[in-house]
């Protein structure tokens, strides 16, 4: 049966991002539609009633979302080339634990640093955090080349997408390539993969978005 798959997504995205690297990684064609969130599509709306959120996955006709489930469905769906995630039970755990770890607290602290928090204090402690949860991660890399395996992975996936936000943390004032350098050589370790960075948004319209939502902030919108 001829597969029809649609992507609902945002450039800017770090959760689009990780599956559009998912579905490169597959060799997976497909189409992309990029959304304005400030005016949703009647499709999104439809096929992602409950969060209303991007990324959507449209599967011959079936939604699937949440980019983490998506990420794993695509693992699944499209199995026969190289895989995403591990296929030992414990191994497989351990991968959602870090991937449900990352999406808990990466996105929520950048964004709280880089726009959404609208005094010093503030900002200052969600770049604590931020540096915080970074360093763990950094922790469980170890000396490893990639998270959990000797191979790129799923794990690897859900957190690269946020290289493109480094630049911007930066000018900020987060100096991350002091404060985490392993993760920094990290990621750049994995840019080096074309999946990767034709996936990304450059860092420097990174660092424009990161502008604007900040502007769109601090003017009350
Ligand atoms: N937990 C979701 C998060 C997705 C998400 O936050 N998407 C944002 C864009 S980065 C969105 O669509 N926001 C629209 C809104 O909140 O109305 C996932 O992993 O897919
Ligand atoms: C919202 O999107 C619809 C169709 O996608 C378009 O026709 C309409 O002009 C848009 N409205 C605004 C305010 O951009």
């Amino acid at each position: 049966m001829a597969q029809k798959v649609v992507l609902l997504d945002l450039m800017a995205s770090p959760f689009g991002a990780l599956v559009r690297i998912g579905f490169a990684e597959k060799g997976v064609e497909y189409e992309r539609m990029e959304e304005d969130l400030s005016n949703k599509s009647t499709l999104l709306l439809e096929m992602n009633p409950i969060h209303q959120k991007i990324p959507v996955l449209i599967h011959n006709g079936k939604p699937i979302c949440e980019s983490s489930v998506i990420l794993e469905y695509i693992d699944e769906v499209w199995s026969g080339n190289s895989h995403l995630f591990p296929s030992d039970p414990y191994e497989r755990a351990h991968t959602r634990f870090w991937i449900d770890y990352i999406g808990q607290n990466i996105y929520n602290k950048a964004s709280a640093f880089a726009y959404k928090t609208t005094s010093v204090e503030m900002q200052e402690a969600a770049k604590k955090e931020l540096v915080k949860c970074y360093k763990v991660l950094e922790e469980e890399l170890g000396n490893k080349p990639y998270f959990g395996r000797e191979s790129f992975n799923a794990i690897d996936i859900t957190l690269i997408p946020f290289y493109t936000w480094f630049h911007s943390l930066e000018k900020l004032g987060l100096k991350i390539r002091e404060e985490c350098p392993k993760i920094v050589e990290w990621s750049e370790r994995c840019m080096k993969r074309e999946t990767v960075s034709k996936s990304l948004l450059s860092p420097e319209s990174t660092y424009e978005v990161v502008l604007y939502l900040r502007n769109e902030l601090l003017s009350g919108n």
